[in-house]
């Protein structure tokens, strides 16, 4: 059982999540339009954990007793200037997610909710894998520069990422 805050705070991080994958999927189609196949691939495994985030949250919810109440999702933008702005949107994403998380555990605090709060730390270790992941990328395409054939080989390297669903599904 959790409060009725708590479940409002963990309703709101399902909107997050799924403008998450939402936000990924828009990039993976700018990408795909573009020409960028291995940008493309990568935005789109993204998507798909975003997905597995929102069945945590959601599942957790339902575990508690909690419905889960859909929100609407804002409109996320369809082009970028370049793949590196892309990634830099991406990190940016990633941090006001990692915020969010941080605050939710906080209120969990508040609350003395300390299940809710031991369910958030799974999520507190994956945002740091996920502003990980995005600066590597980041860092890789700045190295490049307007260099086709280093984008190119960037490009290749993004096409093999492969989709890992997380261990457990809380
Ligand atoms: Fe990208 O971690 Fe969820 O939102």
């Amino acid at each position: 059982m959790i409060t009725d805050k708590m479940a409002q705070a963990l309703n709101d991080q399902i909107r997050e999540e799924l403008y998450s994958a939402y936000i990924y999927l828009s990039m993976s189609s700018y990408a795909t339009s573009v020409g960028m196949a291995g940008v493309a691939h990568w935005f789109r495994i993204q998507t798909q954990e975003e997905l597995t985030h929102t069945d945590k949250f959601c599942n957790y919810l339902n575990s508690q007793g909690s419905q889960v109440i859909l929100q609407a999702i804002e409109q996320p933008p369809c082009t970028w200037e370049s793949a590196l702005e892309m990634f830099e949107a991406a990190l940016a994403h990633e941090q006001h997610i990692s915020q969010c998380i941080h605050d939710l555990s906080l209120l969990a605090e508040d609350e003395k909710d300390r299940a809710t709060d031991i369910f958030l730390q799974w999520f507190i270790s994956e945002q740091v894998e996920e502003e990980e992941n995005a600066k590597e990328v980041i860092d890789q395409l700045k190295l490049a520069g307007s260099d086709g054939s280093g984008l190119f080989m960037i490009d290749r390297e993004l096409a093999k990422r492969v989709f890992t669903p997380p261990a457990t599904n809380a």
